[in-house]
């Protein structure tokens, strides 16, 4: 076990900006362009404006063993492509049997959840909420509204991610702008 002293972070709560500044890890549509439903819409942006930058996390590196706790923020940019708004991968634990916490900072955000089983929850989170992601429950969050979503999220080091189950499949549930409002549908090419 290495014994790191003791530290802290302010946190930004509108960007999500940590300082002293930490690893940045930007994620562009680029990266993730088959992962919207709508592909065509996704290479019209593409072609249109450029690889636009979907969101990006802010965290404190700690080593991968038993007991430490990595933290960090995500801010996701407000935007559709298509009809779908921005959100993250997603992803499982590759230790399925850890959980997370996440909490608001600012902005609107869904957190969408399922497993592998076919349970699915969504949760809305505003500035404030903590969402508990249980164990066994691979998680991806969405922005809802009009300004960047921001959240902290705080999990065990050893949960490892694994993106490769939602890369494949994809999610159970799409977060689309239906009416004029955010909605939660059945995504029809799930699997
Ligand atoms: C949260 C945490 C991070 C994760 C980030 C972005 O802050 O769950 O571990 O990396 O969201 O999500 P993803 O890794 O699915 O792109
Ligand atoms: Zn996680």
């Amino acid at each position: 076990m290495n014994l790191i002293e003791p530290f802290k972070t302010e946190i930004d709560f509108a960007t999500g900006v940590l300082s002293p500044q930490r690893v940045i890890m930007q994620r562009r549509l680029s990266d993730m362009s088959v992962m919207y439903a709508d592909r065509n819409a996704a290479a019209r942006i593409q072609s249109e404006e450029g690889d636009r930058l979907i969101y990006e996390v802010q965290g404190v590196e700690l080593p991968e063993e038993e007991g430490q706790i990595p933290h960090c923020t995500t801010r996701i940019l407000p935007g559709r492509i298509g009809d779908e708004y921005h959100m993250t991968k997603g992803h499982y634990h590759a230790r399925r049997e850890q959980g997370e916490v996440y909490f608001g900072l600012s902005g609107r955000g869904y957190l969408l959840l399922q497993t592998d089983g076919g349970e699915t929850s969504e949760i809305e989170m505003v500035a404030g909420s903590a969402a508990y992601v249980p164990p066994y429950w691979a998680h991806r969050t969405v922005n809802i509204g009009d300004e960047d979503f921001v959240f902290f999220s705080v999990w065990e080091a050893r949960a490892g991610h694994d993106y490769g189950t939602i890369e494949r499949d994809g999610f159970r549930k799409l977060v689309v702008l239906r009416d004029g409002q955010p909605a939660v549908v059945d995504n029809p090419v799930y699997g």
